[in-house]
């Protein structure tokens, strides 16, 4: 078994989020077996029901709650066609006495989960989904990613009331990085900080590709116990998939170290994965009601869409550019020019395809370099290094100090290489530079600013501290090289070999 008081910073990802046995008191829970029995009810019932989640346990629904709400939900529930469906029933007269709810069902194990929140806002006037309508139809006709992204955090903001709404991506190793930011004046910005994979551990992200949308409303409310604890054959209620799971206490404790009361965040799923989060900040306590969260859930599904679509423009745009670059480099030599002597033309060219800071040729002993890279002699080092790898494909490394320790005395101009092989023997090489990351990552905020934070957990748990964990994680280490560019580093590598074999051949055969 797992002790939730035994979790500290260094074992996070045990923490079994998924059953704490808690929810958030802005919302009531009732878990139904197959047959309609009261399996568990949520501490807080009584102020529902007057009869506590004791006395209702093992009692037949139909005895506490009116008929034609019973039919309602059994209707509704056709619709949870596969496991992870949730049914929403909007503005619903759960008792008949004219108190409205949202309501939610979800399947959890044997037993089916009904969630319920009393109405925040009954005003016959509001319209969320006129509201995200109109938000993405902003989006759709966007220019550049990064108004997109503003846009986004804007709109939502302007939707949800936070003091702040940051876009949060995530990177290959998991860590993240607030890419947009929308925020009230006086707070000091986010924007553009890394944080480590471990501020959202492994297992929160992979709930968050199930369960889109969390609220935490106000992160010192008592929390409800959920009655009983665990079920005949021992087992906990798996709240995965409730809207009203309470949190884990480390991450109400960052929370309140940050200053902040409420937190609210939307998943963006790309190809079944978390591309990232909208990620919201109240200062005070903020609910926002089911319906207004199921409105602001579908924002986030078409909000993957947009970035869908859009990546998937940028990759046709990339793929042509690449074809260019190919068709230049033959043409060139097919008209007798060297590589070396048409490099600097060839090494602007790359630079519209993989970011680099630096790239050098190495061929027939000659070298040349532009931008942040090592000299002739740290290279003949390095040169002798990159002909222990596999001659048939390119060598990548984002941190060059940990596979050539020697790479130590040109870390200050590159931290990272692509290199790509251009002949057989000798091994000539073109290689692409990268500066250390954090050379190229600036806080944001204000650095100088003591940190007032405590809590048992120490002053760990807050964004800046987060921040500068990571950039310690981070030293000696470039961009990673993505999986596209090493693909499309390879494929010049391919273009390059044969029109320099063939040249060499035609040579050859122009000698006999
Ligand atoms: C969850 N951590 C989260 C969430 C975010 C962050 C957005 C999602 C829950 C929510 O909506 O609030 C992280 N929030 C950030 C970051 C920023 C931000 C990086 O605003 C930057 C501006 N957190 C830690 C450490 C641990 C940890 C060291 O920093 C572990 C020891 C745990 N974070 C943690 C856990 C969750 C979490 C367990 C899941 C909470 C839950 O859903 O139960």
């Amino acid at each position: 078994a797992f002790d939730a008081d035994q979790v500290d910073l260094t074992n996070c990802e045990r923490e079994p989020i998924h059953i704490l046995g808690t929810i958030q008191t802005y919302g009531y829970l009732l878990a139904l077996s197959p047959d309609w029995i009261v399996a568990h009810a949520s501490d807080n019932i009584a102020d529902l029901l007057g009869q506590t989640a004791q006395e209702i346990n093992g009692v037949p629904v139909a005895d506490l709650l009116p008929e034609a709400s019973i039919r309602k939900m059994r209707a509704k529930m056709q619709g949870l066609l596969h496991e992870d469906a949730t049914v929403r029933i909007i503005d619903f007269d759960l008792f008949e006495d004219g108190r409205r709810f949202d309501a939610a069902i979800h399947q959890s194990g044997r037993s089916f989960v009904l969630e319920v929140e009393q109405k925040a806002d009954l005003s016959p006037d509001r319209d969320d989904l006129g509201a995200v309508q109109a938000l993405v139809h902003r989006i759709s006709t966007r220019g550049s990613m990064q108004e997109m992204l503003d846009q986004a955090a804007q709109g939502i903001r302007m939707i949800s009331g936070f003091d702040r709404v940051m876009v949060y991506k995530f990177a290959a190793d998991d860590s993240g990085e607030v890419v947009a930011e929308a925020k009230e004046r006086s707070l000091e910005s986010y924007r553009g900080l890394r944080f480590p994979a471990s501020d959202i551990p492994k297992q929160a992200r992979a709930l968050y590709t199930r369960n889109l949308l969390r609220l935490i409303a106000d992160v010192n409310a008592p929390v409800s116990a959920v009655t009983p604890a665990v079920n005949p054959e021992g087992e906990p209620l798996d709240l995965s998939l409730a809207a009203t799971r309470a949190v884990s206490p480390i991450h109400l404790e960052y929370l309140r170290n940050m200053g902040v009361q409420a937190s609210m965040s939307v998943s963006i799923l790309r190809r079944g994965k978390l591309w990232g989060l909208l990620a919201c900040h109240n200062r005070t306590p903020h609910y926002i009601d089911f319906e207004k969260r199921t409105a602001i859930e579908l924002f986030g599904q078409l909000f993957a869409y947009e970035l869908a679509q859009w990546e998937s423009e940028a990759e046709t745009v990339e793929l042509q550019r690449a074809q260019g670059l190919h068709d230049r480099v033959i043409s060139r030599m097919a008209d007798g020019e060297g590589l070396l002597e048409f490099f600097s033309d060839f090494a602007e060219d790359v630079s519209e395809s993989i970011a680099h800071d630096g790239i050098a040729i190495f061929s027939g002993g000659a070298y040349k370099a532009y931008g942040s890279a090592p000299t002739k002699e740290e290279f003949l080092g390095l040169a002798r290094f990159l002909n222990t790898a596999p001659l048939s494909r390119v060598y990548s490394t984002n941190e060059i100090s940990r596979v050539y320790p020697m790479g130590e005395s040109f870390s200050d101009r590159a931290c990272g290489m692509l290199a790509l092989p251009i002949s057989r023997t000798p091994r000539d090489y073109i290689v692409l530079f990268r500066k250390e990351l954090m050379q190229q990552v600036t806080w944001a905020g204000n650095p100088d600013k003591p940190v007032e934070a405590g809590g048992p957990n120490g002053q760990r748990l807050t964004p800046r501290k987060s921040f500068e964990a990571w950039q310690q994680t981070v030293t000696g280490c470039s961009a990673p090289w993505t999986d596209a560019e090493v693909r499309m580093a390879d494929a010049l590598r391919v273009t390059l070999l044969e029109v320099v074999l063939k040249i060499t051949d035609k040579a050859n055969a122009d000698n006999k």
